[in-house]
């Protein structure tokens, strides 16, 4: 039989030799985690399946190769029922690849091996890395990687990606693969399907072989395409008939299959799998070893798993959880904020003393810059950076998925599924990556919907806006008027959207992942790369419109913007004129709102308290949560869906927030007046 020729002797333009490699594998296998460890790239890492959505590619140079690295999103196996599937399956087949690194946990084995067979049969130089060595360890298990070597007939390496264990010699062995050449022999006690389908699968081989330039035309192994012809799988029939030219009638495919349906009394793709899964089950069983009491005792992560899916309790934990976040980030952001004000004031009598107060360079350079930066430090970062690791530990222990399970149904009323919770989490975070995340979902119903829903979460900007004006100044219990009314906005838009959008909503599929201990350095490093984000993308946008915003101040500029908006600001929502520029600045990043307006308080030497009376500080509030989702939001919805539907969102949360800021603001106006 042939194989897939790797490149060997591809160089770039350094003269170096490249290897391009392909990560493949289930997801939620640690595919990211090694990517990361070995380009020093940030891809998002956490415990559940589907992170990874689009391919991402990255290099490193070790041992004078240089490596090119494509993390894959994870697939359960090579047939077509995804996107995913069909983009990885025609990318893996694809001349850019040189290998591919199958990555397999090695605490799953029964399912990870599923893709890997299918794999095999693509004929394409291929290393085996067993990964969550660490957790199959824990278990009292182990791999006898010299049997699986001798199985599989391709290299193999025990890896524990969270560690780094392993990951270097996945190069040294693909190193070594390329240089001596891989042969391709299938091992047949491995991937034999039985006598009666290898069978047809000899005829059928014979017949797409025969035909001329069969390699050139095709960069499927004929056995590959035999399997899938038998499968029905739509994209292969489709290409047998129009690359290689070949009439499926007179291959008598639909003939074979009949016969092995009749035959085994099932369909072909159960006849199929269960072939594949019986190769499975006798494979572990001769790799997996010190296997463990029947009876195995419960552990932690099982009475965790338990209460945190219980009819009951299972709620109980998830307002504890939120809670939890809440009081943990506002605890630790309120603390240090406190006392980065208190430095920036010290400071600021001190640059006074020096300077005289109406130097227009120094108010401009003092004032706006450095203010605009110590603003958004003791006014966001100090929440951020915790928020932000709430999230990751969330995500990388495994919660996320019982969240979504246990908020299922409630979900099903909004026209999604419980996964949206998990995108609706990240949310918290920041809406961006979120609303990318939204690609989990199964259809585009359901994908625009979420990704709705998600745009309407307050991030750790806004949470910010709300916290350090309602929080702060106005009372607790108000922060949660705003967060009941903006839930209840996102409910009514889920309403909405469910009765006017066409199709329907489809059942919750997920696997539920272990549990895991979070790994602190996954924590650390994820929480800094979304932090990061802040600091070199939001803080300089903050200092240099915070000396923009003092420039136009100074020289009463303000003015007329704020006029044309005051109908809105002024009437509608009896703000003060002023806050039209700060809302409009919003729209850039939502904690804009915020810093600005404390800057513009202090500018005119005023407090907050001064400038807004506590309703006007609620509307106000209310107003950023809701208004628009900021423009990077914007984008990355009009990237996922459409303009179109980016455009429509943003205008009904618009409208929305007109809505609802009016309605309050004329009901605080009746409270008054009786
Ligand atoms: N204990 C342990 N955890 C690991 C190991 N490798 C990965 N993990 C954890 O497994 C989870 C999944 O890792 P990812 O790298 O995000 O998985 P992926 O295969 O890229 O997943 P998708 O992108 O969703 O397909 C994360 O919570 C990791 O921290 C390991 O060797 N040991
Ligand atoms: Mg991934």
């Amino acid at each position: 039989m042939s194989c897939h020729d790797p490149k060997r002797n591809k160089s770039n333009e350094k003269g170096e030799n490249v290897i391009n490699i392909a990560l493949a594998g289930n997801p939620n296998v640690g595919k990211s985690v090694i990517f990361n460890q070995l380009t020093g790239l940030s891809q998002t890492i956490g415990n559940w399946p589907g992170k990874t959505v689009e391919r991402m590619e990255g290099y490193l140079e070790f041992l004078g190769y240089h490596f090119n690295l494509v993390d894959l999103p994870g697939i359960y196996s090579l047939s077509t029922f995804t996107l995913e599937e069909i983009v990885s399956r025609e990318y893996i087949v694809s001349e850019e690849v040189d290998l591919i690194i199958n990555v397999i946990d090695a605490t799953n084995l029964e399912r990870n091996l599923f893709l890997t067979f299918q794999l095999l049969e693509l004929k394409i130089p291929i290393i085996l890395a067993f990964n969550q060595m660490d957790i199959l360890r824990k278990r009292n298990r182990d791999l006898d990687i010299i049997k699986i070597k001798e199985l599989f007939k391709c290299p193999v390496v025990p890896v524990v990606a969270v560690h780094g264990v392993g990951v270097h010699e996945l190069l040294e062995e693909a190193i070594l693969l390329i240089k001596n050449g891989y042969v391709c022999n299938l091992p047949p006690e491995v991937t034999s399907y039985g006598r009666e389908i290898e069978n047809i699968l000899n005829l059928l081989n014979k017949e797409l072989t025969s035909i001329s330039n069969f390699k050139e035309k095709s960069p499927y192994p004929a056995r590959f395409l035999a399997i899938k012809l038998l499968e029905n799988d739509e994209e292969i029939l489709k290409f047998v008939e129009s690359n290689l030219g070949l009439s499926l009638e007179s291959m008598k495919i639909e003939q074979y299959r009949k016969e092995l349906e009749d035959l085994h009394g099932e369909d072909i793709n159960t006849i199929i799998s269960s072939e594949i899964y019986n190769n499975i089950f006798h494979i572990t069983e001769k790799i997996l070893i010190n296997e463990p009491n029947e009876m195995r005792r419960k552990n932690l992560a099982d009475v965790i798993d338990h209460l945190t899916t219980h009819s009951i309790w299972g709620y109980v934990i998830l307002i504890l959880v939120l809670l939890g976040i809440y009081i943990f980030t506002f605890t630790i952001g309120d603390f240090l904020g406190g006392l980065i004000d208190e430095i920036y004031l010290v400071w600021t009598s001190q640059v006074y003393l020096r300077f005289p107060a109406d130097n227009l360079l120094v108010q401009i350079l003092w004032n706006g810059g450095m203010g605009g930066f110590m603003g958004a430090i003791s006014g966001v970062l100090v929440y951020v950076i915790p928020f932000f690791m709430t999230i990751e530990i969330l995500q990388d222990s495994g919660y996320l998925p019982r969240a979504a399970f246990m908020m299922d149904k409630i979900m099903h009323a909004l026209g999604v599924h419980g996964k949206t919770v998990i995108t609706m989490v990240l949310g918290f975070g920041c809406n961006v990556p979120a609303c990318a995340g939204c690609r989990i979902m199964e259809t585009q119903r359901e994908k625009k919907i979420s990704i709705a829903l998600t745009s309407l979460i307050p991030c750790a900007a806004v949470m910010t806006v709300v916290m350090g004006l309602v929080g702060r100044y106005v009372g607790l219990e108000w922060v949660l008027v705003l967060f009941i009314i903006n839930f209840g906005a996102i409910y009514i838009v889920g309403r909405i959207l469910n009765k006017t959008m066409p199709g329907e909503c489809t059942e919750l599929i997920m696997e539920m992942h272990a549990y895991r201990a979070p790994n602190y350095k996954v924590i650390l490093k994820q929480t800094w790369i979304r932090s990061k984000e802040f600091i070199f993308r939001a803080l300089p946008i903050i200092i240099i419109l915070g000396v923009v915003l003092e420039v136009l101040f100074l020289f009463n500029i303000l003015e007329p913007v704020n006029f044309i908006l005051s109908p809105i600001t002024s009437f509608w929502l009896g703000l003060p004129v002023v806050t039209g520029i700060f809302l409009i600045y919003g729209i850039l990043r939502k904690e804009l709102t915020l810093v600005l307006l404390a800057l513009f308080a202090e500018n005119i030497g005023l407090t907050i308290t001064q400038l807004l009376t506590p309703f006007q500080m609620i509307t106000f509030s209310l107003v950023t949560m809701l208004y628009i989702p900021c423009f990077a939001t914007i984008i990355i919805i009009a990237r996922e869906t459409s303009w179109k539907y980016a455009i429509q969102i943003s205008l009904i949360e618009i409208g929305l927030a007109l809505l609802i800021g009016g309605i309050v603001n004329f009901s605080f106006m009746l409270l008054t007046i009786f």
